[in-house]
């Protein structure tokens, strides 16, 4: 199987680190190589559990700064430039903070996380992701008691992403999470894949990972996360608040008003290979049902 191979040439210290993350949560040494995706084979896949290629991670990809078709992104963003780059972490919050790119690496420690992203349109894969907990960056501030939301900027920037001209959505890219979603230790901030830095078309330098919810939720090249009091209006719900809204969660039993949510397509496998079965919260329920106690999923979507 690919994760075999790959845990070869993963560097050491990312498995140490690594290990010492799964400590905390509680997991033991042993559950080392898959414990942060579901075991589920449900009988006609071949093994949903398989690391997609580096090749389709980074070839097929959704970044409408870039262009609108799947292969857009890699052909389009290779000369994006990424440095300098800052984050800005304000709004309702004690004191904000700029943070340059250099400081959040060395002040953060990178690790492998392999989660299953699963687009809305379908279709999902299995990628080896580095990254650390959104939390521990978001614990570093002080929020008011106003704060009940946080919302992600991706970069304006028309003269280098060709795709910010056209208005397929209200740009800046825009997304938001619930501050107990953002805090959740799933939530991700992410910097790179399959040990290496993060490739432009993937959302370089830094981007936002929810392993939960639709792809469109983990919004790339972050530039901005704010505080506030109110739900923000993501950029999908902008653009077609009867298909996309606020929650977003991974769910088969809701479906887009034009297609059904049951089933997705394994990248990778071929267009022949049978689709498999969608899991609730794409199989982190276990780790993230709670945070949706006694609410409506299907109001709330
Ligand atoms: N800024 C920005 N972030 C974005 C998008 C986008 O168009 N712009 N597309 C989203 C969608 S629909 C998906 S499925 C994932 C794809 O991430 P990947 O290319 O790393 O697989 O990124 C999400 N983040
Ligand atoms: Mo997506």
């Amino acid at each position: 199987m690919k994760t075999i191979k790959y845990s070869k040439i993963t560097p050491e210290s990312v498995y140490k680190n690594r290990r010492s993350f799964l400590k905390r949560l509680g997991f033991g040494a042993s559950t080392l190589a898959f414990s942060s995706i579901p075991l589920i084979n449900n009988g006609f896949a071949k093994d949903r559990n398989e690391l997609t290629s580096y090749k389709d991670i980074t070839t097929y990809n959704n970044y409408y700064e870039f262009g609108t078709s799947k292969g857009d992104p890699y052909k389009n963003s290779q000369t994006f430039k990424t440095t300098p780059w800052e984050i800005s972490i304000e709004g309702e919050i004690d004191k904000p903070i700029k943070l340059s790119m250099e400081e959040i690496s060395e002040t953060f420690l990178s690790e492998e996380r392999i989660y299953r992203l699963r687009c809305v349109e379908g279709w999902s894969m299995v990628i080896p992701w580095l990254g650390f907990s959104l939390s521990d960056l978001l614990s570093k501030v002080k929020p008011t008691s106003k704060a009940k939301f946080v919302e992600f900027e991706s970069v304006y920037d028309p003269e280098q992403m060709k795709g910010q001209k056209y208005p397929v959505l209200n740009w800046p890219y825009k997304e938001g999470l619930r501050i107990d979603e953002a805090m959740h230790p799933l939530t991700t901030v992410v910097t790179g894949l399959y040990g290496k830095k993060l490739p432009n078309q993937n959302g370089a330098p830094l981007r936002i990972f929810i392993p939960w919810k639709y792809g469109f939720k983990s919004a790339k090249a972050i530039v901005k996360i704010k505080f506030v009091e109110k739900m923000p209006m993501s950029s999908w719900m902008w653009a077609s608040p009867r298909e996309y809204g606020f929650y977003s969660n991974v769910n088969p039993n809701v479906n887009h008003p034009r297609w059904s949510q049951a089933t997705e397509r394994i990248i990778g496998e071929g267009i022949w290979a049978p689709r498999v079965k969608t899991l609730m919260f794409n199989g982190y329920g276990e780790e993230v049902a709670n945070l949706y106690t006694g609410m409506d999923l299907k109001k709330n979507f």
